[in-house]
């Protein structure tokens, strides 16, 4: 979307109740006054309701609720994230987009978002369901100052985020199942796919994908995962609008991401562990040819998985498959 009519949806988001001059509009915007009647015809064919009076201006009569380059930004007020927005019908994978953006010089913050992926993918390419407008399925490009060996971090920071809006919005608690599932009442709702380009200390972008399962009917999910899986419908009984989620989810992280920049993984470890699933139960760790089992103590400081032995030594995991008993 072009910054013009990203900034021309900022100024009619701070104007809801009043009419905006065309004049105003101009100067703010430094186009002619045709060239913003011509981006008002595109926020129309959107599904804006725009009402436009002689001597009074433009006023919003009501936005759609779909998902569009345009409503994600509607008064969205972040500083760099979402500040471009890619937003398809369908695609095979938003990672896949984000990919190519980021190759060719993406900037931070940049969004990807799709009401349905054909081929969303999961870790280690097993496949993620994400049905046609029922799910928030979404990539972020990054491009941290962070060392890679931290950047499973950001796996993290955006589980603990989406457990946040999710507690506020629904006022029901998720749980995060180490390292990126999030569930409601043992359940899988949401998947976090974290996929970086680094060379040797730096890295030059992070993907985060996140699959949030929102308002899908236990029939929507595929039978084989029907078991395991659930969607904040399911769960609720209720019907989401995810537009204001998806703004909250933006904003939350970015407040979140500055703060885990300029101030480290603390804040991240304690709000992780407040939402930790299972934490202090004993589980079984599989990593590669190694199996063991342990207590769940939490997350260390950059990320990996604590248990303690039976000898009561502890270890940090950083990549394993977790069961519990
Ligand atoms: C994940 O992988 O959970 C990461 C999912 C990331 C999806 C997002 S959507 C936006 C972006 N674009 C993409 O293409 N991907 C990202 P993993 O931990 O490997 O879990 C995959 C497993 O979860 C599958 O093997 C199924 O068992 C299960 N699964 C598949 N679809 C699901 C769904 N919609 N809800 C819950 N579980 C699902």
């Amino acid at each position: 979307m072009s910054s013009t009519r990203n900034k021309l949806i900022q100024l009619l988001s701070t104007h809801k109740e009043s009419y905006i001059s065309g004049q105003f509009l101009s100067d703010e915007l430094n186009i002619s006054r045709s060239a913003i009647w011509k981006h008002m015809n595109e926020l129309k064919k959107d599904g804006y309701e725009i009402e436009g009076k002689a001597k009074k201006g433009y006023r919003i009569i009501s936005y759609p609720n779909k998902l569009s380059e345009n409503t994600l930004s509607w008064g969205l007020n972040t500083e760099w994230l979402g500040q471009t927005i890619i937003h398809k019908e369908s695609t095979t994978s938003t990672q896949r987009i984000a990919h190519e953006l980021a190759l060719n010089g993406a900037k931070h913050g940049t969004i990807v978002i799709a009401d349905e992926q054909t081929k969303g993918k999961g870790r280690i390419d097993r496949a993620f369901h994400s049905n046609n407008g029922k799910g928030i399925w979404m990539s972020m490009i990054l491009r941290p100052s962070i060392l890679p060996f931290l950047a499973p971090q950001l796996t993290l920071l955006t589980a603990t985020v989406i457990a946040n809006v999710i507690d506020d919005y629904a006022n029901i608690k998720p749980q995060i199942k180490w390292p990126n599932d999030i569930l409601i009442h043992g359940k899988k709702m949401t998947g976090i796919l974290t996929e970086m380009q680094a060379e040797q200390d730096q890295v030059l972008y992070v993907i985060v994908g996140t699959g949030i399962n929102i308002n899908q009917a236990k029939e929507d999910l595929p039978e084989d995962i029907q078991k395991k899986a659930t969607s904040l419908q399911i769960e609720t009984g209720k019907h989401w609008d995810m537009l204001p989620m998806i703004q909250q989810i933006l904003r939350t992280f970015e407040k979140k991401y500055s703060n885990y920049i300029n101030h480290g993984f603390q804040d991240v470890k304690q709000t992780w562990e407040n939402y930790g699933f299972r934490m202090n139960e004993r589980l079984q760790i599989k990593s590669g040819k190694e199996e063991w089992e342990g207590i769940f103590l939490g997350i260390a400081e950059d990320g990996a998985l604590l248990a303690k032995k039976d000898d009561g030594k502890i270890e940090k995991v950083y990549s394993a498959e977790i069961s519990w008993f």
